[in-house]
């Protein structure tokens, strides 16, 4: 492994935030950038090398939360290979549940500022998905920019735009774009510039790969035509990538969501939908479910058109599926916790009973 002495320059070019931290034990930092079956991609601002993780990342008990994830700033030690010891504390962190299987999570990437959900203006159009995906960045840490792609290929746009302008935070900007040109993303550069670190997300053949390469300017990312029936990608991209832009910024490449499922701990009272409790809050009855109550505020905002009726059905549905995430959630915490009071007292019976610490 290459070893010259890490350098705030060098750091800051992939995406280091803040003063150079300390060298601790002869370890170096570099940051993840890809992650594959084999083993993990670092880059130190200088080179990109190859690394393993420490064999304490591999136990079984070690969640996914505890483990390198692209993005993240790690120690590692000059073996051969180098070995990861270490991950420095994230800004932000973007997970999901894992698809299929129950409680895992799945990191999507760390230490990042800004995800860009992407969404086709052709039949991946889908308002729901990105208030969806809203919900996951709310609790990152990181902000949230939508970017509608192949508006060269929906004509007039202005009614999509509309459509989730109206349902997304004002906070959050929405830009259209033809991912294929050069000129139309330059808008997005303003947030990728030096120092930054940003994450594409969204459906297989939403245009991520394509966006990047444009970003690049040139050709890294394989890309593949979707489906002409239903604008479907073919899960082109199989593994997360961070790549270094000339704007100075790094963008990470990610493979299409198939399904983006709650943790659990995500809140509705965030930004996103914190007009509708506004609006419930002024329910004549405290308890009100908002069927048809008389002085129901809700029902008044969806009468008059206030309040989108799909994004209305959006929110009972995320409220619904997040009570039932979070109450796994907690299922699973209590029976770790259970698990651990009754390995104690095991341990204490042994240890009596033979001597055994
Ligand atoms: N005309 C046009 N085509 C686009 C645009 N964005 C993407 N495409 C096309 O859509 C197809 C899918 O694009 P990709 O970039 O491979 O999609 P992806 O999001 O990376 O998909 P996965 O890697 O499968 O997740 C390719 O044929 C692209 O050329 C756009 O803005 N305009
Ligand atoms: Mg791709
Ligand atoms: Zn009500």
């Amino acid at each position: 492994m290459p070893n010259p002495p890490a350098t705030l320059d060098a750091l800051a070019r992939i995406g280091w935030q803040g003063t150079l931290p300390a060298e601790e034990d002869g370890t170096r930092i570099a940051r993840v950038i890809a992650q594959h079956r084999a083993g993990y991609e670092l880059h130190d601002g200088t080179t990109a090398f190859n690394a393993q993780p420490a064999p304490r990342f591999l136990k079984p008990d070690v969640g996914p939360e505890a483990r390198p994830a692209v993005g993240d700033f790690v120690r590692v030690t000059p073996a051969k290979p180098p070995l990861i010891e270490a991950i420095l504390p994230r800004r932000s962190l973007l997970e999901r549940a894992a698809a299929g299987e129950r409680h895992r999570r799945q990191l999507i990437a760390a230490n990042i500022d800004t995800v860009m959900i992407v969404c086709g203006l052709d039949g991946d159009f889908n308002p729901a998905r990105i208030e969806r995906y809203l919900l996951l960045v709310e609790g990152s840490g990181a902000r949230a920019c939508v970017v509608l792609t192949k508006a060269d290929l929906a004509g007039d746009h202005t009614e999509p735009m509309a459509i989730v302008r109206e349902r997304v935070p004002a906070t959050v900007d929405v830009i259209a774009v033809n991912a294929k040109s050069t000129a139309s993303v330059a808008p997005l550069l303003a947030l990728l510039g030096p120092g930054t670190s940003s994450v594409l997300v969204g459906s297989s053949g939403a245009g991520k790969s394509t966006l990047t390469n444009t970003l690049l300017g040139e050709t890294r990312q394989a890309t593949q035509s979707v489906r002409a029936n239903d604008s479907r990608g073919r899960h082109t991209t199989t593994s997360r990538a961070l790549i270094l832009l000339p704007s100075g910024g790094c963008l990470i490449d990610t493979p299409g969501m198939r399904e983006i499922k709650l943790t659990g701990e995500e809140t509705l009272d965030g930004a996103q939908f914190a007009d509708i409790d506004a609006l419930a809050a002024e329910c004549r009855f405290g308890d009100c479910a908002h069927h048809g109550e008389p002085g129901c505020a809700v029902r008044a905002a969806l009468d008059d058109g206030r309040l989108c009726t799909e994004r209305w059905h959006n929110y009972l549905k995320l409220r619904d599926e997040l009570a039932a995430a979070a109450e796994s959630l907690e299922a699973q915490l209590r029976r770790k916790s259970e698990s651990r009071v009754l390995t104690k007292a095991l341990n204490k019976r042994l240890a009596e009973k033979y001597g055994r610490q």
